[in-house]
C-alpha cells in the first residue's frame, strides 16, 4: 500500500487528491486536507478516475478503421496515416481544408497547454473550432476589449463577499466556472455565518438556487433585460463609485436609459421592485460581486449580458476590491509571459456565413457548414483533439452528417466517441493519472492564489504515448510532408520547443517568474504553495493601452438596438435550456457505473401546470420538436422549473451506432443539441444553446 498526491482535472475546480495505490492499482481516492486551494474537498467524479482507468471500453492503442470495424496498429504507422492525409487535404484543397475542434478536456491537461496548441498553430488553418464558441467567448472577448486580455477575467472574491449574484451558473452542481472554487457548499457556508449573501437568477430551481438566499425565476435569454435595468437603476438613483481609470460611463448611461425595471419585469418576469432592490443592494453592500455564467453565455444577447455584469461591478466600485471581482496573479503568469496571445477579433470571417473570428477562431456553429458548402476552401479533413463535437455543439445530427461525409478524420481522444466513431485514425493518449499535471488555466482563474505541481500518479504503460508527444510528432511529421518555405531557424527553434516537455516548460515559466519557483520547489511543497487571497492591482494589471478600461464598446452597443425590438414573450409557448448533474462530465464519464446508477437523470423536466395544460403524464414518453429536429423522451414533472421553460442535461443520447461510450444504466438518453439551432448566434459567435422554442406532445 502507498499513497501518493494526485489532482483531479475532470473540472475547473481541480481539487487536490490522496490516491492510495496497492501494487500499481488504484485502491481508493479522497481529497487531500492539505491542499491550499481545495482544503479536501472532492465531489464523486474523481473517485471515478480510477474507473476510466479501468474501463475496458478506453482505448489504449491505436486504432486505424478498416471497414466497420477497428484495427489495432503501430504508433509509427497511425502517426504516418494522420500526417500524410492531413498534408494531402492540405495539399490538394488548400490549407483551410484542414478543420480543427479542440475539444473541453484540453484546457485541463498541460500537454494539450504547451504543445497542442503549437502543434495547430503549425498546421495554420483559418477552419479552426473550438468548444469556447458553445461556452465562454463573451466573457473571453470582453476581458479583451475591457482589459485587454482575452484571459484577464476578474473573479468573484467568494471567500470575503458580502453579497454574491449569481445569474445563469449552478456551482453547486458545477463547481464553479470561470471561478475555480473548490468546495463552493463550504465556502457558501462560511458566505453566510459571516453575514453575506446568496441571490440567484436562474429559470430552474437548482441545487445553487435553494442554497440560495433569494431566488428568482428569469425566462431564458432574458437577462440582458435584467442586468441593463439594474445599471440603470444604480446610475439613475447615483448609487455609482466610478474607479478613475473607467471611462465611457456617460455613453453607458444613455444606452441604457430606455432599460427600465419594468421593461425588465415584461421580458424576464422579475419583479420590477426586486430589479430595483437587488441594483441598491450590490450597490451598498460592505463588498459584491456579479457573477454570471454560462446560462447567461449561451444566449442570445451573451455579449450584451456579459458586459453588464462587468458594468456593474465596475460602477459599484467592486471591481479589484477584497469581496468584489478581483484578478489573480498566478505563479505561472500566462498573461503577463504572453505565453496565450491577447486576441484579436473579426480579422477575418468565415467562408460560408462570413462569421468574425475571435483569437483566431471561428464559432463552432458553423463547422459544418464549412464542410457541406462546396467551393473553395470547402473543408475535406478533420482533426478532433478530445472533443465530441455531434453531442456538444448545435444541430448535432446536421455535424454528424457531414462529418461522415469528409475524406478523412483523426482524433486524439481514449473513446469511440458520437464523433471520433467516423475517424479513420484515433490516437490515445495516457490518463489524467498517468501524466504529471501543472494547471496553466486554472490557477489564472482561481478565487484564491496557489501554485501545485503533480507528478505522475501512475507511471506510463510500455507502449503508451503522452498527449503532447502525440502533438509533437503530427507537428512534425506533417510539416515535413507539406514542406512549408519557413527559415531553418526557425524550424529548428520550433522542433526544439516541441522536444522540451511541459514539465520543462512549467518549470521554465516559473522561474521567470518574480517569485522565483521552480517544479522542484513546488514537488518539495506536497500539496501546493499558498500564495495568499487575491491582492488589488488595477490599473496597473489591465493590458489595455495606459492602463484604462474603456465601458463604452461599439459592438455591444450596437447591439442594443436588436435587443430593443425583441418583442414581448409569447404566452404559451415552450424553451428548452440545458442542465449539469453534479455525478455528469459534458459528454464522457457516462461508462461508469459508480457515477450513472441511482435515480436515472436523463428526462425532460416540466412544470405540472405545462404537463396538465397538454394533457401528458408524468413519466409518459414525449416528443419534443424544435426547429431543426425532433427527439422522444420520457418527462418528469418537476415544479422547480419555471413555467413555460422546460430542461434536457446535454450530454447525454449515446445510442449512435458503434459509439463505446454508454450509460452505465443502460438509459442512453437524448442529445439536447439535436435540438439546438446553429442559425441562433449572440454577436461575439457564441452558439444559442439555451431558450430553444420546442413543442412538446405527448
Ligand atoms: N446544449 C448544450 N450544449 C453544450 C453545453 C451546454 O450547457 N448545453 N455545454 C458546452 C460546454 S460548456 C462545453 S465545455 C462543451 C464540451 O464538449 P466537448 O468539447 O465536446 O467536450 P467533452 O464532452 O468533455 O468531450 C470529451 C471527449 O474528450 C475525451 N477526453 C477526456 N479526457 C481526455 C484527455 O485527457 N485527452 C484526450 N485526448 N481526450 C480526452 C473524452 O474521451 C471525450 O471523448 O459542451 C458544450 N455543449
Ligand atoms: N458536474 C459537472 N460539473 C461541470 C461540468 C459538467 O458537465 N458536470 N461541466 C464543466 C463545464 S465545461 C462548464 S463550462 C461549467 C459550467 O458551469 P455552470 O455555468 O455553473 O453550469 P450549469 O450547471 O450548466 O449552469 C447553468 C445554469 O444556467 C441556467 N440557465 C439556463 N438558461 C438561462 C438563462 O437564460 N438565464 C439564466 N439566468 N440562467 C439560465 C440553468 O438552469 C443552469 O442552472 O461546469 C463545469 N463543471
Ligand atoms: S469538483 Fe469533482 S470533478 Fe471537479 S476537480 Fe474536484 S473532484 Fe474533480
Ligand atoms: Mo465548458
Amino acid at each position: 500500500m502507498e499513497r501518493v498526491l494526485g489532482v483531479c482535472n475532470l473540472c475547473e475546480a481541480i481539487c487536490g487528491l490522496v490516491v492510495t495505490l496497492d501494487d500499481g492499482r488504484v485502491t481508493d481516492v479522497r481529497g487531500n486536507p492539505d491542499d491550499p486551494l481545495s482544503r479536501g474537498h472532492v465531489c464523486p467524479k474523481a473517485i471515478a478516475l480510477q474507473d476510466v482507468h479501468a474501463d475496458p471500453d478506453r482505448l489504449r492503442r491505436p486504432v486505424r478503421r478498416v471497414g466497420d470495424t477497428w484495427q489495432e496498429v503501430s504508433w509509427d504507422e497511425a502517426l504516418d496515416l494522420v500526417a500524410d492525409n492531413l498534408a494531402r487535404a492540405q495539399r490538394e484543397h488548400g490549407r483551410d481544408a484542414l478543420a480543427i475542434y479542440l475539444g473541453n478536456p484540453n484546457v485541463h491537461s498541460i500537454g494539450s497547454m504547451t504543445h497542442g496548441t503549437a502543434m495547430v498553430k503549425s498546421l495554420r488553418t483559418r477552419n479552426k473550432f473550438s468548444a469556447t464558441s458553445v461556452d465562454q467567448l463573451p466573457h473571453q472577448l470582453l476581458a479583451y476589449l475591457l482589459y485587454g486580455h482575452q484571459l484577464l477575467l476578474p473573479i468573484p472574491d467568494i471567500d470575503r463577499t458580502q453579497y454574491f449574484l449569481v445569474l445563469g451558473g449552478n456551482p453547486m452542481a458545477s463547481n464553479g466556472s470561470l471561478m475555480t472554487v473548490p468546495d463552493f457548499p463550504g465556502r457558501l457556508r462560511e458566505l453566510k455565518a459571516r453575514g453575506g449573501r446568496m441571490v440567484v437568477l436562474d429559470p430552474r430551481r437548482t441545487e445553487t438556487a435553494k442554497a440560495a438566499d433569494e431566488h428568482h425565476f428569469v425566462r431564458p435569454g432574458s437577462d440582458a433585460f435584467v442586468l441593463l435595468a439594474l445599471v440603470h437603476v444604480i446610475l439613475d438613483e447615483g448609487l455609482e463609485r466610478i474607479p478613475s481609470y473607467v471611462d465611457g460611463v456617460s455613453a453607458v448611461r444613455d444606452a441604457v436609459a430606455a432599460f427600465t425595471p419594468e421593461r425588465a419585469e415584461a421580458a424576464s418576469g422579475v419583479p420590477a421592485d426586486v430589479v430595483r432592490r437587488i441594483a441598491r443592494d450590490v450597490a451598498t453592500a460592505e463588498s459584491a460581486a456579479v457573477y454570471g455564467r454560462i446560462g447567461v453565455s449561451v444566449q442570445e444577447f451573451g455579449l450584451v449580458a456579459q458586459w453588464a455584469v462587468q458594468v456593474l461591478n465596475a460602477i459599484t466600485g467592486n471591481l479589484d476590491r477584497p469581496g468584489g471581482v478581483m484578478f489573480t496573479r498566478p505563479a505561472v503568469d500566462v498573461v503577463r509571459r504572453g505565453f496565450v496571445g491577447r486576441g484579436h477579433h473579426d480579422v477575418w470571417r468565415s467562408r460560408v456565413r462570413g462569421l468574425p473570428e475571435f483569437a483566431g477562431e471561428l464559432p463552432v456553429a458553423t463547422m459544418a457548414d464549412e464542410m457541406l458548402t462546396p467551393g473553395d476552401g470547402q473543408v475535406k479533413a478533420l482533426l478532433l483533439l478530445s472533443g465530441n463535437p455531434v453531442s456538444s455543439t448545435p444541430d448535432g445530427a446536421r455535424l454528424d452528417r457531414a462529418i461522415a461525409g469528409l475524406d478523412f478524420v483523426a482524433a486524439v481522444d481514449f473513446y469511440v466517441n458520437e464523433t471520433t466513431r467516423h475517424a479513420d485514425v484515433i490516437l490515445p493518449p495516457t490518463g489524467a493519472l498517468e501524466r504529471d499535471h501543472y494547471d496553466l488555466v486554472f490557477h489564472a482563474l482561481a478565487v484564491r492564489d496557489t501554485a501545485r505541481f503533480t507528478p505522475a500518479v501512475l507511471p506510463k504503460p510500455d507502449g503508451a504515448m503522452h498527449d503532447w508527444e502525440i502533438y509533437r510528432e503530427i507537428a512534425l511529421r506533417t510539416a515535413r510532408l507539406v514542406g512549408r518555405k519557413r527559415p531553418l531557424r526557425a524550424r529548428l527553434v520550433q522542433e526544439a520547443r516541441l522536444r522540451l516537455s511541459p514539465t520543462r516548460v512549467v518549470d521554465l515559466l516559473l522561474r521567470t517568474d518574480e517569485r522565483r519557483l521552480s517544479v522542484r520547489r513546488l514537488r518539495a511543497s506536497g500539496a501546493g504553495l499558498d500564495l495568499g487571497p487575491l491582492r488589488p492591482q488595477l490599473p496597473g494589471r489591465l493590458q489595455t493601452p495606459g492602463h484604462r478600461i474603456d465601458l463604452a464598446q461599439p459592438l455591444v452597443l450596437d447591439d442594443l438596438a436588436r435587443l430593443d425590438a425583441v418583442p414581448p414573450p409569447e404566452e404559451d409557448g415552450l424553451v428548452l435550456i440545458g442542465r449539469r448533474h453534479q455525478r455528469d462530465c459534458n459528454s464522457w464519464m457516462h461508462n461508469s457505473e459508480r457515477l450513472t446508477k441511482g435515480r436515472p437523470r436523463h428526462q425532460l423536466l416540466m412544470h405540472p401546470d405545462d404537463l396538465a395544460t397538454r394533457g401528458i403524464d408524468d413519466g409518459a414518453e414525449v416528443t419534443v420538436t424544435s426547429r431543426v429536429g425532433s427527439v422522444r423522451v420520457e418527462v418528469a414533472a418537476s415544479d422547480t422549473m419555471m413555467r413555460g421553460v422546460v430542461s434536457l442535461p446535454h450530454g447525454y443520447g449515446h445510442a449512435r451506432e458503434g459509439v463505446r461510450m454508454r450509460n452505465a444504466t443502460g438509459v442512453p438518453g437524448v442529445s439536447i443539441n439535436d435540438l439546438t439551432d446553429p442559425e441562433r448566434l449572440d454577436v461575439s459567435g457564441n452558439a444559442v444553446l439555451n431558450g430553444t422554442p420546442v413543442t412538446v406532445t405527448a
